[in-house]
């Protein structure tokens, strides 16, 4: 074969191989376009990120894992985090400070209560993007409530290295009067397990909660488990709803 033919076959190759690439591609935006239509039909959006607060002994780790099952029996998924989320590298700091096996400044576990969020946040994201609501025990408002309540630390002071966090579509808060926490049984032997210094906090949380900028729902912990979940399970469903088509906000900004 002479050089021309040749190159004659080999371009006729390429371009065959291009319309079947180009027809290739145009398959695969259809198939996405479907996708895409068929998640805005379903109304496939963000989850919400829900935060639990409150003192020691307000059930708010019990009434965490009640919502989690609740929503995925639902139809809506979800997924349970803690903070301080122990099993990090600075999880594990954090975790011999409140044990007690070692000391640390002030102001180094309040940071580092605070970098054990940030570290979490990449995960965070991707959760809430792909739909999954977060229900999380603890967030940044135990970050404040709990170290503004050592003497010498400002509210200001405290928040400053949460600005910017994913911000909570919701929060709620589990009121129990310091007295009920107490009749609830012995306080354990951690930092912080007192009821002075739980005293405190409670003042803390409560000045955190005139913040109009977020969505603090105060439920009374007082009442039975069941009563309690029913309460949180509405306000958690409306706030999925409404997060669906917003984005992700920033905390304290
Ligand atoms: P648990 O008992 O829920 O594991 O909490 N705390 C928590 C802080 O001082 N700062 C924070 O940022 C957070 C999230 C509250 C352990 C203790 O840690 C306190 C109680
Ligand atoms: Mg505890």
């Amino acid at each position: 074969m002479s050089t021309w033919l040749k190159k004659c076959a080999g371009l006729k190759l390429f371009t065959s191989r291009c319309s079947y690439f180009a027809q290739h591609i145009k398959q695969q935006a259809v198939h996405q376009a479907g996708i895409l239509l068929s998640c805005s039909k379903m109304s496939c959006g963000r989850g919400a990120l829900i935060v639990l607060e409150g003192v020691d002994k307000a059930g708010k780790t019990t009434q965490c894992k009640k919502l989690v099952q609740a929503l995925i029996a639902s139809g809506r998924p979800a997924e349970m985090m803690r903070f301080p989320d122990r099993t990090t590298k600075i999880g594990q700091l954090i975790s011999a400070y409140l044990e007690k096996k070692s000391n640390l400044e002030d102001q180094t576990v309040h940071l580092l209560f605070s970098a054990n969020r940030w570290e979490l946040v990449p995960e965070m994201r991707e959760k809430l993007e792909r739909g999954i609501s977060l229900v999380v025990d603890r967030y940044a408002f135990s970050g404040v409530a709990f170290t503004s309540a050592k003497p010498g630390f400002s509210l200001e002071w405290c928040m400053n290295p949460d600005v910017g966090l994913p911000k909570p579509d919701l929060v709620l808060f589990l009121q129990l009067h310091p007295t009920a926490a107490s009749q609830r049984g012995q306080f354990g032997a951690e930092r912080y397990e007192t009821s002075d210094f739980q005293r405190v906090v409670m003042q803390r949380f409560e000045h955190l909660m005139k913040d109009p900028s977020l969505n603090w729902q105060v439920i009374d912990a007082a009442k039975s488990i069941e009563e309690l979940h029913a309460e949180i399970k509405t306000h958690s469903e409306t706030a999925i709803a409404m997060a669906e088509n917003q984005p992700i906000g920033e905390l304290w900004k």
